[in-house]
C-alpha cells in the first residue's frame, strides 16, 4: 500500500507545501478543518469497520507510531499522518494525548512536526523517537525526507524541541537551527537512512542513537550508531549490528529488559541481570522482528544470544499484521510499552471512497522477557484496557465437545475481550499414531499448517478455539484456534492460527491465513488464548502473550449487533476448558482535546 501510494504523494505535493509553518502555526490546515458535524458524519460513514477502542485519527491515513512518552501527567502519542487523504503521503507528525493509554484526545490542529520549508525535510517528517535530555526536556530526533532532485530522495536526521517545555501537552515544537543534525556519510545510501531511535547515554557520557539503513550491497540490513555529547553535533562511529539478506531495517529499537522481572527499564540502564532486545522492521516483508542478546558497552555492538534467531530471521512481535512498532519506558508506572501500526487489508479504493481513513494503532502492550524461555518476549495489553470491560461472562471447567460449534450466552457483538484457558491434553502412547504427523516442524511452516488445516479441517486435537465476528449462520467467520500435533521427540507442537479465509463475503480484501508455532513448555499445564475484537481487528495473545497474531477483517453480515461469537472444536477429540471469561468492551470516544 505504501508503495502504491507514492504516486499519490507526488500529485499531492502542492497541498503539502501549503501546510508549512506560517507565523508559527499551520494556518492553511486550520482553515480547511471540518466542523464537529463533518467529523461525526465521517465517523458514521466509515462504520462498521471503524474501531471503537483502538487509536485512530478521525480521518485520513496513519502509519507508524512515533516518539511516545509520559510527560507531566500525559501520555503522548505521535504518528505518521497524511492530513490530506486516506493513502500514504504528505507525512506530518500527528499528536494525541491520554491519561491512561486508552482514552485519547487529538491535538491535531497543531501538528507536532510538519516538513519544510527548509530543504532537509521539505517533503515530509518521517519516523523518529523522543529522548529525555539531562534536564528532562523531551527532544525529538526524526527523519526528514528531502527530494533534492526527482531521482534522489535523501533522508536526513533532525532535531525538534518543545517551544514551552513546561507545557504538559507539548503543543508547539520548533526545529533546531542546527538541522539537519545528521546526514549520511558519503559511502552510505542516503535513500536508505532513517528512523532514529531514542538515544541512550553511555558511561563515557556520550549519547548514542541508531539509524536504520541498508548497506550499498542492497541486501544487508544494518543500524548505524551516531554519537554526540551535546545532542546537536553527531558523529558516525560504526554499525551496532547487521545481517546479510534482511534488506532495509526500518524503525530499529534497542532497549534493556530484566532477565527475571516484568518491570521495564530506561534505555540507558546498565545493571547486572539485564539483557538487551533489538528489534527491526523489515521493509522487505513488512514484519517486525526481535532478538534477545547482549549489548556490549565497550564495543557498542549487539550480539544475539542465539544466532539462529538473530534480528530479522527469527522471532516476531506479531505473526499477523503489525509493523513499524516502537517501545518506550513509561516513567509513570515503570513499564516498557509497545505501540505498533496495523495497516488495512482492504483496497486503497475502499480507504478513499468508503472509509476515508486507513490504519490503526494496536492496543498498547506491556512487554518483558519471558524468564521461562529467556528468548521470547511476553506481550500483554496494558491493564488500563480492562477498564473498558462490561458485562462479564464466566464459565469454569467444561468440555468443548469434538465436532461442536457452540454459542456462549451473553457473548455477542463486535467489541469483545475473550480469555480462555484450555487444559493441555496428555500425550498417550496409544494415540501417537494420530498425534504424530510424521514431520518435523522445520519441514512445514506453521502458516502452511494453518492454511491446510483451516478451521473447517477435521483434526485430532484441534482445530479448537473461537469464531469471532461471525454471521449467525456462519457464512462469515474469523476463526482463531489451536492445532496440536506431536513431534518426533514426542513433545507437543502447538500452532496458533488466525483464519480470515471466511471472514467476509467481500472478494477484494486480503484474507491471508496467519499462523505460527507457540512455545509450550512441558511444565505448562494449560494453553491460553486471549482475543481482543474491535469491529475490523482481532488481536490474539497466545500462551500468556508469548505469541501474538493480529488480523484485519471486513465482514459484510457479521457487523455491529449481527456479529456473533462461538466456541468451536473441529477435532475428533474433546477438549477440556479450565476457564472462560469474556467481556463486552466499551467504546472510547476519541475527540479533540478541549482546552
Ligand atoms: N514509515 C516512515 C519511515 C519508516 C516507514 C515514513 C515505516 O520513516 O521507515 O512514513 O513504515
Amino acid at each position: 500500500m505504501v508503495g502504491s501510494a507514492l504516486s499519490t504523494f507526488q500529485s499531492e505535493r502542492v497541498h503539502f507545501q501549503e501546510l508549512h509553518y506560517q507565523d508559527g502555526v499551520h494556518s492553511q490546515y486550520r482553515e480547511q478543518e471540518g466542523s464537529k458535524a463533518d467529523y461525526e458524519a465521517t465517523r458514521e460513514q466509515s462504520r462498521p469497520y471503524r474501531t471503537a477502542f483502538h487509536f485512530q485519527p478521525s480521518k485520513n491515513w496513519m502509519n507508524d507510531p512515533n516518539g511516545m512518552m509520559y510527560f507531566k501527567g500525559w501520555y503522548h502519542l505521535f504518528y505518521q499522518y497524511n492530513p490530506f487523504g486516506a493513502l500514504w503521503g504528505n507525512i506530518v507528525w500527528g499528536h494525541a494525548v491520554s491519561k491512561d493509554l486508552i482514552h485519547w484526545k487529538y491535538l491535531d490542529d497543531e501538528f507536532a512536526i510538519v516538513g519544510g520549508p527548509d530543504w532537509y525535510d521539505i517533503y515530509g517528517a518521517w519516523s523518529g523517537s523522543t529522548t529525555f535530555l539531562d534536564d528532562g526536556t523531551p527532544a525529538m530526533l526524526y527523519t526528514g525526507w528531502s527530494n533534492v532532485s526527482s531521482e534522489v530522495q535523501i533522508q536526513t536526521q533532525n532535531l525538534a524541541l518543545p517551544v514551552d517545555k513546561n507545557d504538559p501537552l507539548l503543543r508547539r515544537w520548533y526545529k533546531s537551527a542546527a538541522n539537519p543534525v545528521i546526514v549520511a556519510e558519503p559511502w552510505m545510501d542516503a535513500t536508505k537512512f532513517r528512523d532514529p531511535t531514542e538515544a541512550w547515554k553511555g558511561k563515557d557520557g556520550y549519547w548514542r542513537t541508531l539509524i536504520g539503513a541498508r548497506l550499498t550491497d542492497n541486501v544487508t540490513g544494518t543500524a548505524h550508531i551516531y554519537k554526540s555529547k551535546d545532542f546537536i553535533k553527531w558523529k558516525y562511529t560504526h554499525d551496532i549490528h547487521s545481517l546479510n539478506g534482511t534488506g532495509m531495517w526500518e524503525c530499529p529499537d534497542i532497549y534493556p529488559v530484566w532477565e527475571e522481572r516484568k518491570d521495564g527499564l530506561g534505555v540507558s540502564a546498565s545493571y547486572p541481570g539485564i539483557k538487551h532486545v533489538m528489534k527491526v522492521s523489515l521493509d522487505n516483508n513488512k514484519h517486525d522482528y526481535y532478538s534477545v542478546g547482549v549489548y556490549n558497552e565497550e564495543t557498542h555492538t549487539f550480539t544475539a544470544d542465539q544466532p539462529s534467531i538473530d534480528v530479522g530471521i527469527g522471532l516476531r512481535y506479531d505473526y499477523g499484521k503489525y509493523y513499524a512498532s516502537k517501545s518506550f519506558f513509561d516513567q509513570k508506572t515503570g513499564r516498557r510499552i509497545l505501540f505498533g501500526w496495523v495497516n488495512e487489508s482492504d483496497s486503497d479504493l475502499d480507504a478513499i471512497t468508503s472509509k476515508g481513513w486507513s490504519g490503526i494503532q494496536a492496543v498498547p502492550r506491556k512487554l518483558w522477557l519471558d524468564p521461562k524461555t529467556g528468548v521470547d518476549l511476553i506481550q500483554v495489553p496494558v491493564e488500563e484496557l480492562d477498564g473498558l470491560h462490561r458485562a462479564k461472562v464466566t464459565k469454569e471447567r467444561f468440555t468443548l465437545e469434538a465436532g461442536s460449534v457452540t454459542p456462549v450466552e451473553g457473548v455477542h457483538g463486535p467489541q469483545l475481550d475473550v480469555q480462555i484457558k484450555f487444559f493441555k491434553p496428555e500425550i498417550k502412547e496409544d494415540e501417537l499414531e494420530f498425534l504424530f504427523n510424521g514431520t518435523d516442524r522445520a519441514s512445514l511452516q506453521a502458516q502452511e499448517i494453518c492454511s491446510q488445516m483451516g478451521a473447517a479441517h477435521r483434526g485430532y486435537y484441534g482445530p479448537f478455539g473461537v469464531l469471532v465476528l461471525s454471521a449467525q449462520d456462519l457464512q462469515e467467520r474469523t476463526a482463531v484456534y489451536y492445532y496440536l500435533q506431536v513431534r518426533k521427540d514426542r513433545k507437543w507442537d502447538a500452532v496458533i492460527c488466525s483464519d480470515q479465509s471466511r471472514s467476509s463475503l467481500q472478494t477484494d480484501v486480503d484474507k491471508t491465513v496467519y499462523g505460527t508455532y507457540v512455545r509450550v513448555l512441558e511444565s505448562e499445564k494449560y494453553l491460553t488464548m486471549r482475543a481482543i475484537v474491535d469491529h475490523s481487528v482481532v488481536e490474539t495473545f497466545a500462551q500468556g502473550g508469548r505469541t501474538v497474531v493480529t488480523s484485519r477483517v471486513y465482514p459484510t453480515l457479521a457487523i455491529n449487533d449481527a456479529a456473533f461469537f462461538y466456541l468451536f472444536n473441529n477435532g475428533t477429540q474433546d477438549v477440556q476448558v479450565h476457564s472462560f471469561n469474556a467481556w463486552k468492551m466499551e467504546s472510547v470516544d476519541i475527540v479533540k482535546l478541549k482546552l
